[in-house]
C-alpha cells in the first residue's frame, strides 16, 4: 500500500507517505515553504508549520491514532452531522468523515505549494477534499449529492490552533455576529468585542463572515482565518473540567489551544438536489 501510494502519489522529497508509529498511513509534506502532514485516517490534516514560525495547528500529546477513532487535534472533518446524531444515540459524535480511511485521488506541486486532493464516499454524498499546503494552508471541501433524493448535511472543518497562552490571545472578527451558546442552549446577542477564552466556550456563531483573526500577544503573530461557502463559525474551548474528561487530551492542554471551525451547522445546514454540488473552505495564514 506504502509503495503503492509514493509511486503513484510522492511528489520528490516534498510529499511522501510513511508509516506513522501507530500504523497509520501518514502523507508528510517537507516544502520550501512550510512542513506539514495529514493522515488517510479522517482525511485528517494532523500538522502545519510555515517555516520559522511555531505550528499553526494543535496536536494533542494524547491523541489516539487508530482506525475508527477520531484524532484529536489537526483539523478533524465533522460530517455528514455536527455534535451527536439527531436520531441515533449511538452513532458517533460528528459524523462518520473523521473515523473512515480516505483515498488519495491527486496530487501535484503548484506554484510550489503541495496540493493533494482526497476522496471519498458517505451516504450517497461524494467528497473531494482538497489540502494546499504552502505559506498558508488552504483547505476545501466539495460535496456532491449523489442520490436519486435530496439530502442534506452538517459539515465543519474542526481547526485546533496552537496558542502561546490564551490569556495572551483574543479572536476578532465575530464581534457583531450573535450566537448559539452550547454550553445553556441560548441564543445570546452579538457581545460586540473580541472572545477570550476564561472558562469552557462553547458557541456556534450564525453569519458569514469575511476574515476571523486569532491575535495571540505570546508568539507575536495573528493568524487570519478566511472562510468561503460557510454559514456558521464554532469557537470552543474545552477549559479544565471538559478537558478532564477527554481520554485523548491533556488536562492542562487547554491553555494551549483554540477551535475556530470553519462550518455550515444546525439552521445553516446545507441541502442538495440529487446532483447538486456544494463547496466550503477556509484559508489559514500568518500575519508576518
Ligand atoms: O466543536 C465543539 C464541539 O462540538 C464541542 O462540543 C466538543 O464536543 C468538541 O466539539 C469535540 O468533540 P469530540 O467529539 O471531538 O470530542
Amino acid at each position: 500500500m506504502l509503495e503503492e501510494l509514493n509511486e503513484r502519489f510522492a511528489v520528490d522529497h516534498q510529499l511522501r507517505f510513511e508509516e506513522h508509529e501507530s500504523g497509520l498511513i501518514q502523507g508528510c509534506v517537507r516544502s520550501k515553504k512550510c512542513n506539514g502532514s495529514f493522515f488517510l485516517l479522517g482525511g485528517h490534516v494532523a500538522e502545519f508549520q510555515p517555516h520559522g514560525q511555531a505550528p499553526l495547528l494543535f496536536l494533542s500529546t494524547q491523541s489516539r491514532f487508530e482506525v475508527g477513532k477520531p484524532i484529536r487535534g489537526g483539523v478533524p472533518l465533522c460530517f455528514p452531522w455536527f455534535g451527536p446524531h439527531e436520531a441515533d444515540p449511538d452513532a458517533p459524535a460528528h459524523g462518520l468523515a473523521r473515523t473512515q480511511v480516505w483515498d488519495v485521488s491527486a496530487t501535484e506541486v503548484r506554484d510550489e505549494d503541495v496540493v493533494v486532493t482526497l476522496t471519498t464516499e458517505i451516504q450517497s454524498f461524494e467528497l473531494e477534499y482538497n489540502l494546499r499546503f504552502g505559506e498558508s494552508l488552504d483547505l476545501e471541501m466539495r460535496v456532491g449529492n449523489r442520490a436519486a433524493q435530496s439530502q442534506s448535511y452538517e459539515l465543519a472543518l474542526h481547526t485546533y490552533f496552537q496558542i502561546s497562552d490564551v490569556a495572551d490571545a483574543s479572536i476578532s472578527g465575530l464581534e457583531d455576529v450573535s450566537f448559539f451558546d452550547k454550553l445553556t442552549g441560548e441564543t445570546q446577542p452579538a457581545e460586540g468585542r473580541p472572545i477570550v477564552f476564561r472558562e469552557e466556550t462553547d458557541r456556534i456563531y450564525q453569519a458569514t463572515v469575511e476574515q476571523i483573526s486569532l491575535q495571540d500577544r505570546g508568539w507575536e503573530r495573528t493568524v487570519l482565518i478566511r472562510p468561503r461557502g460557510s454559514q456558521s463559525t464554532v469557537v470552543w474551548n474545552p477549559w479544565t473540567d471538559k478537558a478532564r474528561k477527554m481520554a485523548d487530551f491533556g488536562d492542562r492542554e487547554y491553555p494551549h489551544m483554540g477551535c475556530v471551525e470553519t462550518a455550515n451547522v444546525g439552521p445553516q445546514r446545507v441541502h442538495l438536489a440529487p446532483g447538486e454540488q456544494s463547496t466550503t473552505g477556509v484559508t489559514l495564514s500568518l500575519v508576518r
